[in-house]
Parts: structure tokens; C-alpha cells; sequence
């Protein structure tokens, strides 16, 4: 018998997972799941890898980038922006409320503004510090799962056992100002199809995007892989092409069924998974032995 509600997200985020259960226990609908889930991070100002508290560019900008899909196909993502506490829901309202799928920068600003999202600073004290220290030696290394990795991406299929996902991330730390990652792109770190599951993906954004992961899971899972063997598929579609040494990526799969599969690069890598209302954190299986 397929097996849902359930929600499952990167990383240890037993709190995002809790909020995302306790709102599909209310709504019933995976995208609502997804979308509080999201908000946990974002708003905690520990959490130096999403929205408030999150790490700066290079030049001290905190820059964030989030995508939202639901079970219909419908997608929404914002990036490269400043100063809103919720950008998953910014996405959201992209989404629902505009013709398109992305809006950027100074542009999503705007529409979430004239949407009644409020300017804050995101720039705590402590990552504000980091920053100051990471410029004296001004060197960009990104490191394996030791920057406490927590950019979220969560997949859920709601009462009905339709899919949703989100992801949301302030992005790799000391990037370069006006980088955008895989976070924001529909098909890199989050993919749906009802028909199928949905995959998400966290870690250096760069090899997602240029993998196109969570796509690439989906449609693995449609040719029939099991989530675990999809999951493993795209970490290996990485690993026979790039320096994967260097760098961690995890990616999470979900089916119609409510099977699901985890697996990166490295070891290090964890998920948060809630069934039947219990949650739990899992080390996820790996390439590097
Ligand atoms: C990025 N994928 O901006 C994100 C970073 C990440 O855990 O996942 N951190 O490339």
C-alpha cells in the first residue's frame, strides 16, 4: 500500500519537518507542507546556509534563491534576492499570482513588496563577523559538509498522495556577488511530476545545474528505478565527469508510493524524514568508501 503523507528533507531539519507534518495535518496538501517546512530555516538566524542569519556574498550581501513546485506542474522561483525573511514564499507568489516561472534581484524585490512581503535585514551580527574574518585571506573554498550545509529542500505528497517540493538556500557563502546556484531552478534542485514522484538536491549548486539532477531523477524513476537507484543514477552521472573529490552533492527522491531514496557524494550527508507523524534523521548512504 503506498505510504502518505510523508515529508523528507536534506539535512538534519527535524523542526522544518515538524512544521511541514503539523500543516498537512491541517491543509492535507503537500505544497502547504512544503512551503512551512521552507519557513523554519529561513527564519532561524543559527542556520548560516538559509535566509536570516545566512552567510553574505563576497561583498557582504545576503542573496537568496528558492523554488517552489506542485503536483500540477505549476512552478514558481525567485533569485538573487535581498532582504525578505520568506523568499520560498515569494516564490510561491510567483507562482500564483504572475505569468512566469522566475523573477530576479531587484525585480522579485519589487513584486514582493507590492505583494506585502517586508523589507528586513538578514545580516545577523555573527554572519556579519564571519564575513569580516572570511576577508582577510578573501579566499573562495567552498568545503564538504563543514559549512553546516543546511540549504533545505524538502519533498512531500500530501493526503491525496500528491507530490510537492521547495528548496531554499542563501547559497554557497562568499560567492561572488549576483551568483545564482541550483536552488531557484525547476528541474536542478527540485522537480515534480504527479505522475511519477519528485527529486531535490543540495551541496555545490554548480554540479546540479550542470546535471540537471532532480530532472534526470524523475524521469530515471519514470523509466522505472527505484527513487534509491534514480538518486544513485545522478550522483554517478556526476562522479564519471567532474572532480567529485572536491565536493559533496546530495540528492533525495520520493515516488508515488511513497518509497524514497538518498544518496550523495560523500559520506556526511543526512535526511530528515517524517512518517505516520514521526520524524527522523538518516545518514544517507554514499559513493566515496
Ligand atoms: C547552492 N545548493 O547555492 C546550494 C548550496 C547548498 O547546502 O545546498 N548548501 O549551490
Amino acid at each position: 500500500a503506498a505510504e502518505f503523507p510523508i515529508i523528507i528533507s536534506t539535512w538534519n531539519n527535524v523542526k522544518a519537518n515538524e512544521a511541514a507534518w503539523a500543516m498537512v495535518q491541517k491543509t492535507g496538501r503537500a505544497l502547504d507542507a512544503v512551503e512551512a517546512g521552507a519557513w523554519v530555516p529561513e527564519a532561524d538566524p543559527n542556520e548560516i546556509t538559509v535566509g536570516y542569519g545566512g552567510l553574505p556574498d563576497r561583498d557582504g550581501h545576503v542573496t537568496l534563491d528558492a523554488c517552489i513546485m506542485d503536483e500540477k506542474g505549476n512552478a514558481g522561483s525567485v533569485t538573487f534576492l535581498e532582504g525578505i525573511m520568506h523568499p520560498i514564499s515569494v516564490a510561491r507568489a510567483v507562482m500564483e499570482k504572475t505569468p512566469h516561472v522566475m523573477l530576479s534581484g531587484e525585480g522579485a524585490l519589487q513584486f514582493a513588496l507590492s505583494q506585502g512581503f517586508k523589507k528586513q535585514n538578514l545580516l545577523t551580527e555573527s554572519s556579519k563577523k564571519a564575513w569580516l574574518k572570511w576577508k582577510k585571506e578573501s579566499k573562495y573554498e567552498p568545503k564538504v559538509n563543514i559549512e553546516r550545509h543546511d540549504t533545505i529542500g524538502l519533498l512531500a505528497l500530501g493526503t491525496k498522495g500528491e507530490v510537492s517540493g521547495a528548496c531554499t538556500t542563501s547559497g554557497m557563502a562568499y560567492k561572488m556577488h549576483g551568483r545564482v546556484g541550483d536552488s531557484p531552478v525547476i528541474g536542478a534542485a527540485v522537480f515534480c511530476d504527479d505522475e511519477v514522484g519528485g527529486a531535490c538536491a543540495t551541496g555545490l549548486g554548480e554540479f546540479v545545474l550542470k546535471t540537471l539532477g532532480s530532472f534526470l531523477i524523475v524521469e530515471l524513476m519514470r523509466n522505472g528505478h527505484t527513487p534509491q537507484q534514480a538518486c544513485e543514477a545522478a550522483i554517478m552521472r556526476i562522479v564519471k565527469r567532474y572532480n567529485y573529490k572536491e565536493f559533496q552533492i546530495g540528492y533525495l527522491a520520493v515516488n508515488k508510493k511513497g518509497e524514497y531514496g538518498a544518496y550523495s557524494i560523500q559520506k556526511g550527508f543526512s535526511y530528515t524524514l517524517t512518517k505516520e507523524g514521526v520524524t527522523k534523521v538518516y545518514e544517507s548512504d554514499y559513493y566515496m568508501k
